[in-house]
């Protein structure tokens, strides 16, 4: 349909849209292993993912029963940058620590 017979509402509708795209978002995971230490998966969970104390030990459970769990959602950057900050402390602690993240 040409713009000048299109439904007012639809193209302000679309415009719109355009106007408060957000960027995507990306869910941070975290893996189980054997060998890493619980205490260290809830400090982890505490300082890189700013979450209290009870939620962290909550997170760390689901992980070491599930395999995986989700430890926040963000910006693509900030989830990159979280993957790399939980490496580099997982291997400065000698952990073989691992997390990822996908689409959300
Ligand atoms: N499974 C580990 C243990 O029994 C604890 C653990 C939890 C490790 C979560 C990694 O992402 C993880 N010590």
């Amino acid at each position: 349909m040409s713009a000048e017979f299109a439904d007012p509402e639809v193209i302000e509708k679309s415009r719109t849209d355009e106007q408060t795209d957000e960027p995507p978002l990306y869910k941070v995971l975290l893996l189980n292993d054997d060998y890493t230490t619980m205490d260290f998966v809830v400090e982890v969970l505490r300082h890189v993912f700013n979450k209290p104390t009870a939620e962290a030990t909550r997170i760390m459970f689901n992980v070491h029963r599930q395999g995986v769990g989700v430890c926040g959602t963000y910006p693509r950057e900030v989830a990159e940058t979280k993957v790399n900050t939980v490496h580099t402390l997982a291997r400065e602690h000698g952990f073989p620590l691992r997390c990822t993240m996908e689409k959300d």
